[in-house]
């Protein structure tokens, strides 16, 4: 049984995966909870994970919340664990609030898989699977120096405090930045993952600081947001621009120049591995606490090369 529920049907070429071969992890029932499931770094991570647990026999089935909420994405948690699935792959959207409701499900038999984002508490999840986003967040920090000609202000844009990916790309960037004494960075702007907020945002940091010289967007979203909000300005390629991710939106504006800077992940990478995660765990085999995987920086320079513009998001 293989059903994506709300999220886009993935395409065939990416659900070639392989005959439902037999082995430990086939017929399991494994499920994938997603931060916000209309979003292209969820949709390319769930179509990954669908081809990998087609390709091993599972029983796999995926949804995500409507929008970046504890309160939206509590309940799809609770209806999962309440069919005891074998097997869970989520991408918690806070550090905290679905610990209890995580350990429950964990201490039921399901073994758990934390995608993308995770939770402070180590006890959760048999695996975790991400980017290095402090890394990410520096690699951001140094090219948006560079275009900024290391002075004027700064600003970064993200989603909420309590994510563990975004706080730890303004871990990242933030520390990153104190090597250009010439910037000053602007107190740190949360959108809740609405563009529009980031949009509205952009403008009344341009009307309050004019020397505002570069934003850092943590996320797709946000990174939409300001690319309307400085075009609206009138500021596009005025203001630089370094954002996370390579959705189709933020491919555009890169190619149009209003966004300078993409840091891309690999998010059918993450979906992949965890799914092998899984099976490793159902099969006995040696489970890997931690998998990083890979990110691209993304210029205009760049984004024509297959192997870079392979990173770019499924919508
Ligand atoms: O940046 C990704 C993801 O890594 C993050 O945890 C939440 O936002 C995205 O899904 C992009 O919108």
């Amino acid at each position: 049984v293989l059903a994506l529920t709300g999220a886009a049907a993935c395409s065939s070429s990416n659900d070639s995966g392989g005959s439902g071969s037999k082995g430990g992890a086939s017929g399991k029932k494994v499920r994938l909870i997603t931060g916000v499931k209309s979003d292209p770094f969820y949709i390319t991570m769930t179509c990954a994970a669908q081809t990998e647990a087609k390709a091993k026999g599972m029983d796999f089935s995926a949804d995500g919340s409507a929008q970046w909420d504890v309160s939206v994405q509590r309940p799809l948690l609770d209806s999962v664990a309440a069919s005891r699935p074998d097997g869970l792959l989520i991408s918690p959207v806070d550090v905290s609030a679905l610990t209890p409701s995580l350990k429950q499900i964990q201490s039921a038999g399901t073994k758990v898989a934390l995608v993308d984002t995770t939770v402070t508490d180590n006890s959760i999840g048999i695996t975790r699977i991400s980017s290095d986003n402090e890394k990410g967040g520096r690699v951001a920090a140094d090219a948006l120096a560079k275009l900024m000609n290391e002075k004027g202000s700064a600003l970064v844009i993200s989603v909420k405090p309590g994510v563990s990916t975004t706080d730890a790309r303004i871990k990242g960037f933030t520390e990153e930045m104190k090597k250009y004494p010439d910037i000053k960075m602007l107190p740190t702007l949360y959108d809740n993952d609405l563009p529009a907020t980031a949009a509205s945002q952009i403008q009344s940091t341009l009307a309050a600081h004019p020397d505002l010289g570069g934003v850092f967007a943590g996320n797709t979203n946000t990174g939409t947001g300001i690319a309307t909000g400085l075009k609206q300005a009138g500021k596009e390629g005025t203001v630089k621009v370094a954002a996370f991710d390579a959705e189709p939106d933020e491919v555009a504006s890169l190619k149009a120049g209003t966004l300078q800077v993409l840091v891309a992940q690999d998010p059918a990478a993450i979906g992949k591995e965890a799914v092998d995660q899984l099976a490793a765990a159902f099969e006995g085999k040696t489970v890997q606490k931690s998998v990083g995987t890979n990110m691209v920086a993304i210029t205009k320079a760049n984004m024509n090369q297959p192997e870079i513009s392979k990173y770019f998001y499924k919508a």
